[in-house]
C-alpha cells in the first residue's frame, strides 16, 4: 500500500514537471512578436523613448521588431503593412502626425492586430482602430509653462514679446503644447506674440528659426522665447552664445521635456523653466499588452498619461534627481 502511495506521488511529480516543460520551451520557441514603430530619431526624447520600448520587451517572452521611419508618415504606413504581412501579433505605433491614419488601421483590425499608440496621439472618428494610447499630457505641459510665465510677470503690466517654437506641425505635441499655453497665460499680462516659427523638434532647426528671428526682429526685442522641446532650445542658446544676449536674463526661455542636459542649463541659470515630457513609455505598454495577453481586454483604459513634473528657476534645483538620460 505504501509503495503504491510512493508510485502514486511520483507519478504526479512526473505529470506536473512533464506540463511544464514544453510549455516553457515553446514559450521560447514561440514568443509574442511586438511589430514597433517609432516616428524617427529626431530628439535625446525620442531615443530614450526607443530605448524604453525596447527594454520593457527584452525577455524572451518577446520578440520585438524595430523600424525607424525617420519622419516620414508614408515610411510609417510602410513598416505597419510589413507588420501585417508579418502576422506580427500586435503594434505599437509613435504616429508623426495626427491624421491620415483610417486606411492602414482598419486594415490591421481586419487581420485581427491590434494597435497601440506610443508618446503622441491620433485623431480617428473609431476609435475601436486603436487599442490605447501611452504617453504624457502635452496640453498640461503648455499650462505649466504657462503658469510660470504667470507666476514671472505676476504683478507685471509690461508688454512681454515672445516668440514659439513650435514642434513638428501637426503632432500631438505641437498642438497640444500650444493651446495649452496660451489658454492658460493670465488675461492681464500683455503678450505681443512676434513670432511662430517651426524647429520640428531638432537641435539644427530651433538654431535656423531664431537665427532667422533675430535677422526679422532683432533678439533684442524679444522677452521671452516658448520652445517646444530641449533639443531646440539646445540649439537656440548654441546660437544666443554668439550675441550679446544673456539666456535666462535678458531672454527667458521655456522648454519642454526636462532632459539632462537642459536641467543643467536651467542650473546654471540660461534655461528659466523646463516641463517635463516623460520618455519613459515602455512599462506602462508592458502593463498594458500583459493585460492584453490574459484576454483582460475591458481592464484596458482609453488612455494612459504618464506622470510629470515642471522645474522652474523658483525651486531648490539641488533637490532634482538625475533625468536618466
Ligand atoms: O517632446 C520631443 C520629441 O512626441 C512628446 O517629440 C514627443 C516629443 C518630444 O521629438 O522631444
Amino acid at each position: 500500500m505504501r509503495k503504491m502511495k510512493y508510485w502514486f506521488i511520483l507519478f504526479f511529480i512526473g505529470v506536473l514537471f512533464s506540463g511544464c516543460a514544453p510549455q516553457s520551451n515553446q514559450e521560447e520557441s514561440n514568443p509574442f512578436v511586438i511589430g514597433f514603430c517609432q516616428l524617427g530619431n529626431e530628439s535625446t526624447w525620442r531615443e530614450r523613448n526607443t530605448q524604453s520600448v525596447m527594454e520593457a520587451f527584452e525577455s524572451d517572452e518577446y520578440r520585438l521588431i524595430y523600424k525607424n521611419a525617420y519622419q516620414k508618415q508614408s515610411e510609417q504606413i510602410k513598416a505597419l503593412r510589413s507588420f501585417i504581412a508579418a502576422r506580427v501579433d500586435l503594434i505599437v505605433l509613435a504616429p508623426i502626425v495626427e491624421t491620415g491614419w483610417e486606411t492602414v488601421l482598419k486594415e490591421a483590425q481586419e487581420a485581427n492586430i491590434p494597435v497601440l499608440l506610443n508618446d503622441r496621439n491620433i485623431q480617428i472618428e473609431d476609435d475601436s482602430l486603436y487599442l490605447t494610447r501611452v504617453g504624457g499630457d502635452f496640453y498640461q505641459q503648455g499650462v505649466k509653462a504657462a503658469a510660470y510665465l504667470n507666476q514671472k510677470y505676476s504683478g507685471s503690466d509690461q508688454t512681454i514679446s515672445l516668440v514659439e517654437i513650435q514642434g513638428s506641425p501637426d503632432s500631438t505635441p505641437t498642438i497640444q503644447r500650444h493651446f495649452g499655453f496660451f489658454d492658460t497665460l493670465d488675461s492681464h499680462l500683455q503678450i505681443e506674440v512676434k513670432e511662430t516659427a517651426d524647429g520640428d523638434f531638432m537641435v539644427s532647426k530651433g538654431k535656423e528659426a531664431i537665427d532667422q528671428i533675430d535677422k526679422e526682429h532683432g533678439l533684442e526685442n524679444i522677452d521671452v522665447i516658448y520652445s517646444h522641446n530641449d533639443d531646440m532650445t539646445m540649439g537656440i542658446l548654441e546660437y544666443l552664445e554668439q550675441t550679446s544676449i544673456t539666456p535666462g536674463e535678458d531672454i527667458l526661455l521655456i522648454s519642454v521635456d526636462a532632459q539632462q542636459k537642459a536641467i543643467d542649463q536651467l542650473i546654471a541659470g540660461k534655461i528659466n523653466c523646463d516641463v517635463e515630457c516623460n520618455p519613459n513609455t515602455g512599462e506602462q505598454i508592458l502593463a498594458v499588452i500583459k493585460l492584453y495577453q490574459a484576454g483582460k481586454i475591458d481592464e484596458i483604459e482609453k488612455s494612459y498619461d504618464l506622470k510629470e513634473a515642471v522645474f522652474t528657476e523658483f525651486d531648490d534645483l539641488a533637490k532634482i534627481q538625475p533625468r536618466g538620460y
